[in-house]
C-alpha cells in the first residue's frame, strides 16, 4: 500500500475505534468490542498467550491437525482451494496445507494487509510452488473470491476457536455467509473449544503470568494512545469468568475504585467494581456446534477431538 492510503486506512481505524468506544462505554453494562485487543502490542501479547502452561487451546488444536493430517487430508480429497478466515501468522495454514493431497490455491482472508503478507510468505515456503492469492476482506461481511481459484473445489479454515468470539447468532450468520461465499459442495475445517470445568476455562483466561492480563489491559492503553483517552490502567484490573448460563469466559476490566475517564470530549464515570467487558470467549458441547452449523447449511461429517477432549476440529460438508 502507499503512504497515503496507509495514513487513510489508520485514520478511518482510529475514527472506527473512537465510535465503538463512545458506544460501548456509554451502554448501561460498559463493554468494548474483543477485536479492538489485537494492536501490535496485542497481536504480540496474545502470541504470548498460546505458549501460556493454562492456555491450551492453540496447542491442543495444533497437536489434532499434526496427529489427524492424513484424515483430513483423505477426507477433504485433492485439488483443493484453502481459504483461511483471519491467517494470523500463517503458521496452521503452512500446516494444513502442507498434509494436504495436491492442494490448488491458499486464499488468505484478512482486513490487515500486514498480516496477509507474513501469512502467505509462511504458506508459500510450507508448499513451495502453491498459488497464494492473499484477500483483503472484513471476513465478517460479504466477500468475493478471486476468479483465478476457477472451479477447484473449496475448503474453508477457521481454526483456533474464533467462533467463539462471536455471540451465537453472529457464529450462526458468519457460517452462512462462508457457506454463500465458498458455494456448493465446499467443506469447512472449523476449529472450537469444548466446555469443561470452569477451574480450567478460567486459568486458561488468567494465568498465573499475568499475561491475559496485560493483553486485556493493553485495551486501556491503546484508547490512550489512539482515541486520546485518559485510562489510569492502574485503577483496573483483569477479571476472567466463566458464565455457565451463556457458556462462555467473558473478560472484564474491573475499576479497582471510583473514577471518571475523559475520552472524545465526554467524561465516562466508573463505580468500584464496575466493569468493562472485553471479550467472550463461547465454548461449545460437540451436539451444540453439530446443530448451529446444521441451521446455517453445514452438515458435520468428522469431528476429531484430543484424547482429553479438550478442543474440536469438525470438518462441514455444505450441502
Ligand atoms: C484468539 C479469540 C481464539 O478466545 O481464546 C485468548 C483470544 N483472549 N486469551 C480466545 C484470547 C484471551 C482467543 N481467540
Amino acid at each position: 500500500m502507499s503512504g497515503a492510503l496507509q495514513r487513510d486506512a489508520a485514520e478511518a481505524q482510529r475514527a472506527a475505534l473512537i465510535a465503538d468506544a463512545l458506544a460501548g462505554l456509554s451502554a448501561p453494562r460498559k463493554t468494548l468490542p474483543c477485536k479492538w485487543l489485537y494492536d501490535a502490542e496485542g497481536a504480540r501479547l496474545f502470541e504470548a498467550i498460546t505458549r501460556l502452561p493454562e492456555y491450551y487451546p492453540t496447542r491442543t488444536e495444533t497437536r489434532i491437525l499434526t496427529e489427524q493430517a492424513g484424515a483430513i487430508a483423505e477426507a477433504v480429497g485433492p485439488g483443493a482451494a484453502v481459504v483461511e478466515f483471519g491467517p494470523g501468522d500463517g503458521a496452521k495454514g503452512a500446516l494444513l496445507v502442507r498434509g494436504l493431497q495436491v492442494p490448488a490455491a491458499y486464499v488468505p482472508v484478512d482486513i490487515a494487509p500486514e498480516w496477509l503478507e507474513a501469512a502467505a510468505a509462511r504458506v508459500a515456503e510450507a508448499r513451495p510452488g502453491l498459488p497464494v492469492l492473499p484477500v483483503v476482506a472484513d471476513f465478517t461481511q460479504a466477500f468475493a473470491l478471486p476468479r483465478r481459484l476457477g472451479p477447484a473445489p473449496r475448503l474453508g479454515f477457521f481454526p483456533g476457536s474464533t467462533i467463539g468470539n462471536f455471540e451465537p447468532t453472529e457464529a450462526a450468520a458468519f457460517l452462512r455467509r462462508a457457506r454463500t461465499t465458498l458455494g456448493a459442495g465446499a467443506r469447512l475445517l472449523l476449529g472450537a473449544d469444548l466446555v469443561k470445568e470452569a477451574a480450567v476455562l478460567e486459568a486458561a483466561y488468567d494465568d498465573a503470568a499475568g499475561v491475559t492480563a496485560a493483553f486485556d489491559l493493553n485495551l486501556l492503553h491503546r484508547l490512550n494512545r489512539e482515541a486520546g483517552a485518559d485510562f489510569d490502567p492502574a485503577g483496573f484490573r483483569h477479571r476472567a469468568v466463566w458464565n455457565p448460563a451463556l457458556e462462555r469466559v467473558e473478560m472484564h476490566l474491573v475499576a479497582l475504585r471510583p473514577q471518571q475517564v475523559r475520552l472524545a470530549g465526554r467524561v465516562f464515570r466508573f463505580a468500584e467494581g464496575e466493569t468493562i467487558h472485553t471479550e467472550s470467549s463461547h465454548k461449545y458441547r460437540p451436539e451444540r456446534l453439530r446443530a448451529l452449523a446444521a441451521a446455517a447449511g453445514w452438515q458435520a461429517e468428522r469431528m476429531w477431538t484430543d484424547p482429553a477432549r479438550l478442543f474440536s476440529v469438525w470438518l462441514l460438508h455444505a450441502r
